[in-house]
């Protein structure tokens, strides 16, 4: 990986510490207690509109690998993925290792990443456009093979970075700019597919709720196998939702996490096009199941000696 974030927009790689990183954060990633998550960000500008919910997701996941830090894990071990669009920024403002993909192609990067060295954690950062249009085939695979990767979907039901065309899950009949007289498709249910594809984690957040957006990131990245947190991620320019949702989200409570047929029956009680439906928020699904990374032929956890390898990387340099 090289050490530098690439612009919005463009593909590419950066590691931690990267150059935009606040000074004086890299080197304690891994050692000072009660990391403050604003060390987790970076100086690159932030062009996010004032009042998107892309603001509540990096501020939650921020949190939450904070958290992580300050329980001992590594956070040099953890790699985030993005496609491309106003979500993929987040690879931006984010000081950890990271890769900018290419619209549609972040799960692809991100299984690369996990059979390469299973013992990173891949979070994956994606839009609803990202995901459900160009990316769908491999988030359909991915959930099938139970890969032990975390996707976070910024479900704005828009594509936010193009300026407001509809995407799988805009409701019927919404307007944008290749939908003038509104889209005459009905929308998908993301959490629905994901749990008949074999996914074995499934939540949803909304990004007025930021403590059980960090308590559902959390959860979905300690999950072992794949976990998809379909996160109401109101894009105020696109696609202004919050009206709508504030009155009508609410958390499950005492369901039965373990249970295909409840998590189907909660899915299923909000289609993403029903305006009058209560919209259900919280933890749907969480089973074991073996994981691809664990069967993939060839795959045996090799330990590395990071050291050495490192200075034959640097010795290869001179
Ligand atoms: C291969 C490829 N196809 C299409 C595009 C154009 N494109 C860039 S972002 C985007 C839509 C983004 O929408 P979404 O994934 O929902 O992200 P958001 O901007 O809403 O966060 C599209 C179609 C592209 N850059 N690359
Ligand atoms: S266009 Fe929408 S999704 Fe993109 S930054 Fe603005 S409010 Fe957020
Ligand atoms: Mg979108």
């Amino acid at each position: 990986m090289n050490g530098s974030k690439s612009p919005s927009g463009s593909p590419g790689v950066s590691s931690s510490p990267s150059t935009t990183a606040r000074p004086g954060t890299s080197a304690s990633l891994a050692t000072s207690p009660n990391m403050n998550p604003r060390e987790l960000g970076t100086y690159t500008k932030n062009t996010w509109c004032p009042g998107c919910g892309n603001f509540s997701i990096l501020s939650a996941i921020q949190t939450v690998l904070a958290s992580m830090h300050d329980e001992g894990y590594p956070l040099e071990n953890v790699v985030i993925v993005s496609g491309i669009g106003c979500h993929a920024k987040i690879s931006d403002y984010l000081n950890i290792n990271s890769f900018y993909s290419l619209h549609g192609r972040t799960l692809p990067v991100a299984t690369g990443i996990k059979l390469a060295n299973p013992d990173l954690k891949v979070i994956c950062f994606s839009g609803d456009g990202d995901s459900l249009a160009e990316g769908l085939d491999h988030l359909i695979f991915a959930a099938k093979r139970n890969l032990d990767i975390t996707l976070i979907l910024h479900d704005n039901r828009v594509y936010g970075l193009t300026t407001g065309q509809y995407t799988p899950t805009s409701p019927l009949g919404f307007k944008g700019k290749s939908t003038p007289m509104g889209t005459e498709e009905l929308p998908m249910n993301p959490i629905e597919l994901m749990l008949v594809s074999g996914a074995t984690y499934l939540a949803r957040g909304y990004t007025h709720g930021i403590d059980l957006l960090r308590k559902l990131f959390r959860d979905a990245i300690m999950h072992k196998g794949f976990s998809f947190v379909d996160t109401l991620q109101v894009c105020v320019t696109y696609f202004n939702m919050y009206e709508t949702y504030n009155k009508r989200v609410y958390e499950v409570q005492g369901n039965d996490a373990s249970s295909f047929d409840e998590a189907m029956k909660i899915a299923r009680s909000w289609d993403y096009n029903n305006m009058e439906a209560p919209i259900p928020l919280g933890k749907f699904y969480d089973i074991d199941k073996p994981r691809f990374d664990q069967v993939f032929p060839g795959y045996e956890p090799h330990p590395v000696d990071r050291d050495a390898k490192i200075r034959e990387v640097l010795d290869s340099l001179i």
